[in-house]
């Protein structure tokens, strides 16, 4: 049997702007796991990344900069560059679509495909801008919509009727670029029939997934756009920065951002094989029957990698019977990763740049806190304070804390060597087998793209050794049985030889400290849990892996949330307009607090009983921390009158009470005790 070999993309980040905490969740993070994982299993595996560098919003950056695109990819191809380095993020390159093998690639596939008749030519009217000379795509112009008026309409959709027009229809259009009226001007494109690989996408798709099993969410991605049937797709652009259409006489055209990017993995793996002077090397990745490659994304990159890619791959594959591409076995797309309860927006500071996080912070307690809480399966959030406890109470106080009373005895009981073990008690056969057990189950939750529970059980496993310890009680056996000791002492060691192996993969730096400190090295993953450390092994000198993160450390980022260049940014999402019908749909009234009680094992819920008119209501409000009971009796605060009754903590709530949140905490908003109870507040 032919060896396997696997081959690893992980989606190629525009060089447009800095990478942030999202994306390293969505597509780098877990993949990196992956390959660290199977190259300690021996597995031959290339990982392979680079930037994306075309696209219309580089060319915009470099006019808003004065600068040229070249300037804007370099920036940016470095800035990421580093962010992922500093990661620990281990590709086997990181390589990017603007070199010369790249373009070559790229072209040889348009000509193939354009000599095999494939194409489609199609005419059709663009928004032409003359003030900045060039074709401008549908998001950047903008124009009022011909069926419902809607002044901010696409120049072929308007987002809020959702009619499709031609955009000869659209009135009076704006250029979003310069703000000048741009004209319709007639060009042509080439269109790649996606239609024609229907039928055979859905079997690859089905074939694939039966096999292996795909992600739901992948699974339902494709099915949607199954069902809206797939179309003829433009796959040129009137631009000039790009990978220039390979035909005589056309010169201002060049192909579209997403035909040439998924071809970079392909010119990615060329260029690796060029470095490493073995020309043929990506064939064996992307031509071997034997080899399995897999697709890390984002969920917004589904469709590229699932439906497109493959079928560029196919319509290669039928132009060249004897130069057959694989297809990609698994495409385990993540959903997105939000920032504190909201998206990232750059605009409205929220979320935080890689760089600037790595420049602060030490990348382990990154990344273990990403892979804990990866959006496997849904959208999850990073919460400074989750990456806190993380830190302090998971790396710190289990994972740190073992390793450090573990080379305590041993230095101080044993001269820094591995002890030699006596007879094994029931505690310390139960604990050995634990270890053993550990790395297969840990595996296998990584072969299933189940990260996030591979990380539970790495740490399970120091959480086990911290109870071994505790109930081995060495401090109290090293009184009277010095064999006892050393055999507690070697089964800890042995712990966190394993411990360095199955938790390198997510926190590589700190496995490398502990081997270092074990005088060990990595040995076969499948052989990790068995006692690997020799008795007698002298060992080096131990330091600290985690240090605690402070409050004050972690209070200074959530400060500068919402905050750009000093300002607070108000939240657009908050700020939506309303229309005033709507406001005069809620009924504010004059309430006064008759009685107020604490609810039982609430922290922050009152209970109030509020008079309005004739009628008393009852209120739950969140106001315990800041006011007695006793404090509200007699104020008259503002109340919704007509909300929904609803039920908290079993206590049921009609109406809620206004508050506004000060320096100190809470305060209800009171009104002058002389207006009477129901008044309107408008
Ligand atoms: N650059 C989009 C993104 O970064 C795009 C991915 C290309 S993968 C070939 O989300
Ligand atoms: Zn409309």
């Amino acid at each position: 049997m032919a060896e396997e070999k696997i081959l690893v993309t992980s989606a190629l980040p525009y060089a447009n702007g800095p990478i942030h905490l999202g994306h390293l969740s969505g597509a780098y993070l877990p993949a990196d796991i992956f390959v660290r994982y199977q190259r300690l299993k021996g597995t031959d595996i290339i990982y392979v990344c680079g930037s994306d560098e075309h696209g219309v919003p580089i060319t915009i950056t470099a006019d808003n900069e004065g600068i040229t695109p070249q300037e804007v990819i370099d920036r940016f191809h470095n800035i990421n560059k580093d962010a992922f380095t500093k990661f620990g993020m281990s590709f086997d390159i990181y390589s990017r679509t603007s070199i010369p093998t790249h373009h070559k690639n790229a072209k040889e596939f348009f000509k193939c495909f354009y000599d095999a008749g494939l194409f489609n030519v199609k005419k059709s009217h663009q928004f032409y801008d003359e003030k900045s000379m060039r074709f401008l795509p549908d998001r950047y112009v903008e124009g009022t919509c011909p069926k419902c008026g809607y002044e901010e309409a696409r120049s072929d959709e308007c987002e809020k009727c959702g009619s499709l027009y031609d955009p000869s229809e659209l009135v009076n259009p704006v250029s979003k670029i310069s703000g000048s009226t741009p004209e319709l001007r007639e060009t042509s494109h080439w269109y790649f029939p996606l239609g024609k690989y229907e039928e055979r996408l859905k079997k690859y798709i089905d074939e694939m997934n039966s096999k292996i099993g795909w992600k739901d969410n992948v699974l339902q991605y494709c099915k949607g756009w199954f069902h809206d049937g797939l179309k003829d797709r433009a796959i040129t652009r009137d631009l000039d920065w790009g990978v220039k259409v390979p035909l005589d006489g056309i010169d201002d055209k060049v192909l579209y951002v997403w035909f040439e990017a998924v071809l970079g993995y392909i010119s990615a793996t060329k260029e690796l094989s060029e470095k490493r002077g073995e020309p043929d090397l990506w064939k064996k990745y992307w031509k071997d029957k034997d080899t399995r490659y897999i697709a890390f994304i984002g969920k917004d990159n589904v469709v590229f990698h699932t439906i497109i890619f493959p079928a560029i791959l196919m319509a290669w594959n039928d132009a060249n019977p004897d130069d057959q591409y694989l297809y990609p076995e698994n495409v385990p797309a993540n959903e997105f990763l939000n920032f504190e309860g909201k998206k990232f927006s750059k605009s409205r500071g929220w979320g935080i740049d890689a760089i600037d996080f790595l420049n602060q912070f030490p990348a382990d307690p990154l990344r273990y806190t990403l892979a804990a809480n990866l959006p496997e399966s849904k959208d999850t959030d990073f919460y400074w304070k989750e990456f806190q406890g993380r830190n302090n109470n998971e790396l710190a106080d289990i994972l740190g804390n073992f390793v450090n009373r573990t080379f305590i005895f041993a230095n101080k009981h044993f001269e820094s060597k591995v002890p030699e073990t006596g007879e094994l008690l029931d505690i310390d056969k139960d604990m050995l087998s634990y270890i053993e057990s550990q790395p297969k189950k840990i595996g296998e939750l990584i072969e299933k793209y189940k990260i996030k529970d591979a990380v539970l059980e790495m740490m399970n496993l120091a959480r086990a050794g911290n109870k071994y310890f505790n109930d081995s009680e060495p401090w109290v056996s090293i009184k009277q049985d010095k064999l006892r000791t050393a055999t507690t002492i070697n089964i800890c060691l042995q712990t966190i030889y394993t411990l360095a192996e199955i938790m390198s993969p997510v926190i590589p730096e700190s496995s490398t400290k502990i081997f270092n400190m074990l005088a060990a090295r990595p040995v076969k993953w499948n052989d990790c849990g068995n006692a690997n450390l020799k008795v007698g092994t002298q060992l080096n000198t131990s330091e600290i892996l985690f240090t605690k993160i402070e409050d004050e450390a972690i209070d200074a980022q959530i400060n500068k949330l919402g905050v750009v260049d000093g300002v607070v940014v108000e939240d657009a999402e908050d700020f939506k307009q309303i229309e005033f019908d709507d406001f005069v749909k809620i009924k504010l009234r004059v309430a006064e607090v008759l009685e107020a009680e604490k609810i039982k094992k609430s922290k922050k819920l009152l209970k109030l009983q509020v008079k309005i008119k004739g009628e008393t209501r009852q209120v739950i409000a969140g106001i315990a921390e800041a006011y007695k009971p006793e404090d509200l009796i007699g104020k008259k605060v503002v109340m919704v009158a007509n909300l929904k009754p609803a039920k908290l903590m079993g206590n049921e709530s009609q109406g809620m009470i206004l508050a506004v949140e000060g320096e100190n905490g809470l305060s209800v908003v009171e009104v002058d005790k002389s207006i009477k109870n129901g008044t309107e507040v408008r």
